[in-house]
């Protein structure tokens, strides 16, 4: 009950942790079945209709479901520290984002039991989404599972950008904030802009498929190529909402571990600002061979070329601040070292794809795979890896054992080498994405084993993580507050973890990395910016929880508005909209509550701060 009602944001941090983890490994389950059925020709391991939805839910569920909730706990859990905030500022918006999220992602997958799921691909192309080509209902809950999710991502972004403009400690300046923040508050914004024109496209899907429009029904006066727009105008700044937070953490990574200040902090910022600029200037470049023409291809060319300027700017700044750094290889530093060469592979095979002429040769083959998942997985997840165990004893009050991380380390940058490098070459030499099996005597089969092995060895990779976080939740809770020793950043400077009200009194911040700049100065803490005094509390409530449900609810009968039960008693539930006035009666319900009934939270009394 505690964990339902928990407004908490250090407590939604393990929330979302939880949820990524579980639909993370459900969405690695999908892609081991996918690798078992290619790892030999002519397999007959799945047939193509549970291949095409595996390799659709399998990336849906990773892009939305997996990786955007962890990169939420991280931030979640870091960022009111990082500014030396007491939480949020809206903990009931934060908790209702993360429910919406939740309710939203089980809706998507409860479309495995429910009649089949999505076999668009994680795109949704129109005709192919569209219900004269995908007649079961797993496009609908493509659409509205995403729709639901997508609200909880808008909010929780939404929430992080209030709580870095109003919430951070005196003194912490724009220009004094750390990278993850800044990533953070970058981050957010794109949020607040690419998720609209998502849901939008969403909505046009489902009123084509629900309702019988014609957005993207050629016969009615639509326009397919009008989906490829709008899911690319959100698309293409997804990918750097999920990049961004990575490189925030590797810049705070790095720095500690080499015992440096970050080299050129305010290139970093601009440098991440322009990339957030110039993502939503280059979504076209997923479209090249529709044909635009020319013209469009030279422009959007150039565009996405011009986004290696500020990425490489970031890479030669992690590389000079290791340069002449006290470097700890410690399993953080580890995936933050290892991540730079994979990223930038992955970065390099995009300018690559940039080309127009180009890409018609690499378009919707598996060189394409290899690029994005070089950027997602050997970038991102690896990022993600290198944020968890560093921020892990401040999350969880234990250090995570070092000797099986460096095993997790280890097993899986060389399985996802050998998974991804060699499908570069597969797709030079013509293997096609999204095909469920191949010939023999292409060339591919020895590839496509070795690629197969790759992901297996990747699995096992996810096996030590999972034993080591295992074994250390058996351990004593005995993390040091600055447990890295060289932290710089304001959560060293509080227990591990944290109070539930974080900083007793206020930090002043004299500089960037406010708590290296006290050390160097041979203080022990931070000089506060206040004195002792009652702190305010938001209230735990089940409003979130509930407004969460009763969307879930509305979506589903929704979605089933048009069906036929065979049964009088459902069919008249469904068809007359009586299930979804039901979820909507819940969530407004809900809302009015929580708009007649004040609740002004609680207070902590010095005295109870007291020997604290
Ligand atoms: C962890 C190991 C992973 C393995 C072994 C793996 C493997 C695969 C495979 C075999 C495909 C099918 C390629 C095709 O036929 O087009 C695929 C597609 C895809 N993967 Fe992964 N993947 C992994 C992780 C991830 C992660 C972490 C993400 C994103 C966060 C991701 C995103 C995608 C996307 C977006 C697609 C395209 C799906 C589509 O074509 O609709 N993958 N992956
Ligand atoms: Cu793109």
């Amino acid at each position: 009950m505690d964990w339902i009602t928990t407004v908490d944001h250090k407590k939604i941090a393990i929330l979302y942790l939880w949820a990524g983890g579980i639909f993370f490994g459900i969405g690695g389950l999908e892609a081991i079945l996918i690798r078992i059925q290619l790892i030999k020709p002519m397999n007959t391991f799945l047939d193509a209709q549970t291949f095409n939805e595996l390799i659709t839910m399998h990336g849906t569920t990773m892009i939305f479901l997996g990786v955007m909730p962890v990169i939420f706990a991280l931030m979640n859990a870091v960022i009111p520290l990082q500014i030396g905030a007491r939480d949020v500022a809206f903990p009931f918006l934060n908790a209702l984002g993360f429910w919406t999220f939740l309710f939203g992602g089980i809706l998507l997958n409860l479309s495995w039991i429910m009649g089949g799921a999505p076999d668009a691909g994680w795109t949704a192309y129109t005709p192919l989404s569209s219900s004269s080509y995908s007649t079961t209902h797993g496009v609908d809950f493509y659409t509205i599972g995403l729709q639901i999710a997508g609200l909880g991502t808008l909010i929780g972004g939404i929430n992080f950008l209030a709580t870095i403009i109003t919430m951070r400690a005196p003194g912490m300046s724009f220009m004094r904030m750390p990278m993850f923040a800044w990533a953070t508050f970058i981050t957010s914004a794109i949020i607040l802009f690419a998720f609209p024109a998502v849901t939008v496209g969403l909505v046009l899907l489902t009123f084509d498929r629900i309702l019988g429009a014609n957005f993207f029904e050629t016969s009615g006066g639509g326009n397919p190529v009008l989906w490829q727009h709008i899911f690319w105008i959100f698309g293409h700044p997804e990918v750097y909402i999920l990049i961004l937070p990575a490189f925030g953490i590797i810049s705070e990574v790095i720095p500690t571990f080499s015992r440096k200040r970050l080299f050129g902090y305010s290139s970093m910022v601009f440098a991440t600002i322009l990339i957030a600029f110039l993502g939503f200037m280059v979504w076209a470049h997923h479209m090249f061979t529709t044909g635009l023409g020319p013209v469009a291809n030279a422009l959007f060319s150039v565009s996405t070329m011009l986004i290696a300027v500020p990425t490489g700017i970031k890479i030669f700044n992690w590389l000079f601040t290791m340069w002449g750094g006290q470097v700890r290889f410690t399993t953080p530093n580890l995936f933050a070292v290892g991540f730079i060469p994979t990223f930038t592979m992955g970065g390099v095979t995009g300018v690559m794809l940039a080309s127009a002429p180009a890409d018609f040769q690499f378009h919707d083959t598996y060189f394409v795979v290899a690029h994005f998942h070089y950027v997602i997985v050997g970038g991102l997840v690896l990022g993600l890896f290198a944020g968890l165990h560093y921020w892990w004893p401040k999350m969880f009050g234990r250090m995570l054992s070092e000797h099986l991380g460096k095993w997790t380390f280890w097993t899986f940058i060389i399985g996802f080498h050998m998974t991804f490098f060699v499908q570069h070459f597969l797709g030079l030499m013509g293997m096609q994405r999204r095909v469920f099996t191949y010939l023999p005597n292409q060339q591919f089969d020895l590839l496509n084993l070795i690629s197969t092995i790759g992901a297996g060895l990747m699995g096992v990779g996810m096996l030590f993580f999972l034993a080591n976080v295992f074994i250390t939740s058996r351990k004593p809770a005995d993390a040091a507050d600055d447990p890295w020793e060289d932290g710089r950043t304001l959560e060293w400077t509080i227990s591990s973890p944290p109070p539930e009200y974080n900083f007793k009194q206020t930090p002043l911040v004299r500089g960037l990395d406010a708590f290296w700049k006290e050390k160097t100065a041979g203080h022990k803490g931070m000089t506060p910016s206040e004195p002792v005094g009652s702190i305010h509390m938001p209230s735990a409530t089940v409003h979130p929880f509930l407004m969460s449900v009763g969307i879930f609810i509305a979506g589903l009968g929704f979605m089933f508005s048009r069906d036929d039960f065979g049964n009088s008693f459902m069919s008249f539930l469904f068809n007359n909209y009586i299930v979804t006035a039901l979820g909507l009666l819940i969530t407004f319900g809900s809302m009015l509550m929580r708009s007649l009934f004040d609740d002004h939270g609680w207070h902590i009394e010095p005295e109870e701060l007291e020997g604290r």
